[in-house]
This record gives C-alpha cells, sequence and structure tokens, in this order.
C-alpha cells in the first residue's frame, strides 16, 4: 500500500508495539524516523528503509507528527524532555491513566507542541491489518491534519477533545475483557471440577452464549443511559436466587467462586434496597 500523501513521520519507542506500528508506516511508504533506547531494536525497521536517529531530539526534528509508544507516562516525560516539541504534534500512543494523558497534554502544550493520546485496541500481530483500532483524544486540529497517516497503522477514532478520553475508554474496554476473562476462569473451573472436557464446553457452549449474550448489551445500555430499569425477563430477585444457587453449586464442587462473589455482593445490596423488581441494568446506580 502507498500512502497518498507521504509524511515525515517519527517514531519513539521500538519495543514490540512501536516496532509494528513503524513497520506499519513504512509499509504505506511514509518517510518514517525511529529513535529508541537500545538502539539494536532498531535494525529490521533500518532494512525496510527507516532512518535511526541517534537522540530523541535528532527524531523528533526529523519529523512533524512524532508518534510515541513506550513502556509508561514517565518514560515519555524523561524521552521527550531531551526533546524541542515547538511545532510538533505529540501522538502518544503509550497505555496510560486519563489523569497522566491530561498531564501530559499541558505539559506537551507548554513546550509549543499539539497533543494526541492514543489508545491501542491492538496487539502488535494486528497492527496495520483490518480490526485494528486506535482511539484518540485532544487536538481534533492535529487528528484531522494526521487521520490519513495514522490509519496506516489501524484505523483512527477521534472520541473528543479532553485528551483522558481515549485511555479511559481505552480502560473501558479492558474492564469489559477481564469481565469475560473472569466470567471464563470461574465456568472453567466449574466444567473442569466435573470432569467434562473444557474445550468442547467453551467452543460450543459458552462462545455461543457469550456471543447472544453481548448482542443484548446496547439495549441494556439504552436502559442505564435512561434509568428506565424495569424488565420483562428475569429481575434482580430471580437473578439473586441464580446467583446463589450459583455459589452454593460452586461450593459444593470445591471450587471457589472469588470471582463471582462481588456480583452476588452488589446484587444481594440492590435487591436488599427493595429494587428487586428492577433488571441487572438497575446495578450500575450501586456503582456510581
Ligand atoms: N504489546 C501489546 O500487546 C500492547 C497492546 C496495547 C498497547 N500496549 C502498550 O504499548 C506500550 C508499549 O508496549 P510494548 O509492547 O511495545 O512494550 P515493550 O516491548 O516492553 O517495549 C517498551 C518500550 O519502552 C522503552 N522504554 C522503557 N523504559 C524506558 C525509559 N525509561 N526510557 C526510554 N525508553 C524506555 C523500551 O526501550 P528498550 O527497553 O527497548 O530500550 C521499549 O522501546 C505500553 O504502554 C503498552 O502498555 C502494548
Amino acid at each position: 500500500m502507498n500512502a497518498e500523501m507521504p509524511e515525515n513521520i517519527s517514531v519513539l519507542g521500538l519495543g514490540l508495539m512501536g516496532s509494528a506500528l513503524a513497520g506499519g508506516l513504512l509499509a504505506a511508504g511514509h518517510r518514517v524516523t525511529v529513535w529508541n533506547r537500545t538502539p539494536a531494536k532498531a535494525e529490521p525497521l533500518v532494512a525496510k528503509g527507516a532512518t535511526l536517529a541517534d537522540t530523541p531530539a535528532r527524531a523528533v526534528e526529523a519529523s512533524p507528527l512524532v508518534i510515541v509508544c513506550l513502556l509508561d507516562y514517565p518514560s515519555v516525560e524523561e524521552v521527550l524532555g531531551q526533546a524541542s516539541l515547538e511545532g510538533r504534534v505529540i501522538a502518544n500512543l503509550t497505555t496510560g491513566r486519563p489523569a497522566e494523558a491530561r498531564e501530559t497534554a499541558s505539559w506537551v502544550a507548554g513546550r509549543g507542541g499539539d497533543y494526541l493520546d492514543g489508545g491501542i485496541m491492538a496487539v502488535p500481530q494486528m497492527i496495520a491489518q483490518p480490526g485494528a483500532l486506535i482511539l484518540y483524544s485532544g487536538s481534533q486540529r492535529a487528528f484531522d491534519r494526521y487521520q490519513p497517516a495514522l490509519a496506516a497503522m489501524a484505523e483512527p477514532r477521534f472520541t473528543g477533545d479532553d485528551p483522558g478520553m481515549a485511555p479511559l475508554l481505552d480502560l473501558a474496554m479492558l474492564t469489559g475483557m477481564y469481565g469475560q476473562i473472569a466470567g471464563l476462569l470461574e465456568a472453567a473451573a466449574l466444567v473442569t471440577s466435573a470432569k467434562f472436557p473444557l474445550g468442547e464446553f467453551v467452543e460450543s457452549l459458552l462462545v455461543p452464549w457469550l456471543n447472544a449474550m453481548a448482542a443484548q448489551q446496547p439495549a441494556w445500555a439504552a436502559k442505564m443511559e435512561s434509568g428506565d430499569h424495569s424488565t420483562e425477563v428475569s429481575n434482580l430477585e430471580v437473578n439473586r436466587a441464580g446467583l446463589e444457587n450459583l455459589v452454593r453449586t460452586f461450593r459444593e464442587q470445591g471450587v471457589k467462586p472469588d470471582l463471582l462473589l462481588p456480583m452476588k455482593t452488589i446484587v444481594d445490596q440492590r435487591t436488599a434496597r427493595g429494587l428487586g423488581h428492577e433488571g441487572l441494568s438497575g446495578l450500575i446506580e450501586e456503582l456510581l
């Protein structure tokens, strides 16, 4: 693939993710300058046409768009602190907290740069492939200017001018993922305790069931947004009894229900408030 408008782009940080990002930009025909604390990691990219800068300052000087993908935010400030950011767009794709993103945005602005924060919703192997998504927030002007170039790494999606929004949505998506993994772990332990073949359970029973449940989630979100938690399906009272049944079964099978117990606690709490007639969407009120 050749970029319609080749850009000069620098990439700081050539770990697994930074290398994949730089590779995607090179493959799209951009002129890529790279820098990494351990220079040897740049060799495969230099072999594909990247220019190696010997300092972060030289890498930042080389391009108006600077992609940063380091371990954490302290390392971002340490590295960018060695460069002049005047007139540069810094797209920081390092994973961090919303508060860190806001702080870094002000820090970059104080040095004359424009700032985009990014949340990468992909693993390195997915970069530059269909299905990879990067959430951005911060400077709309910078996003609009560089959107075509950013698309060489993954589908770019702008989520607002609060620099903390992309990392917050990134963490929200990871939260959904950890919830799903918690469910998988508990279900797998229960099935294993009964010596049922786990692979068969996951593939032929659990995954189709979770897909059907996932399809209901937009309707649940609408209920949470409206505050109308009425339900024509199983209300909280029914779910309370169901969770009681689950937890007792786990104990009878010698399996720890530890990942399920917080869910039971919150359902018990809401039901004790006399709201057992509501649907599960009402549980959001217990969290806010
Ligand atoms: N890998 C993944 O699947 C995830 C997907 C979602 C987003 N993450 C985030 O991406 C950031 C980088 O992750 P990574 O996978 O590239 O991580 P590493 O391969 O461990 O590379 C880390 C790079 O950071 C450099 N580095 C670390 N500390 C410093 C420092 N004090 N000064 C300068 N550079 C530093 C390190 O350099 P070196 O060890 O090669 O010299 C690597 O370039 C991360 O936020 C993930 O959460 C990836």
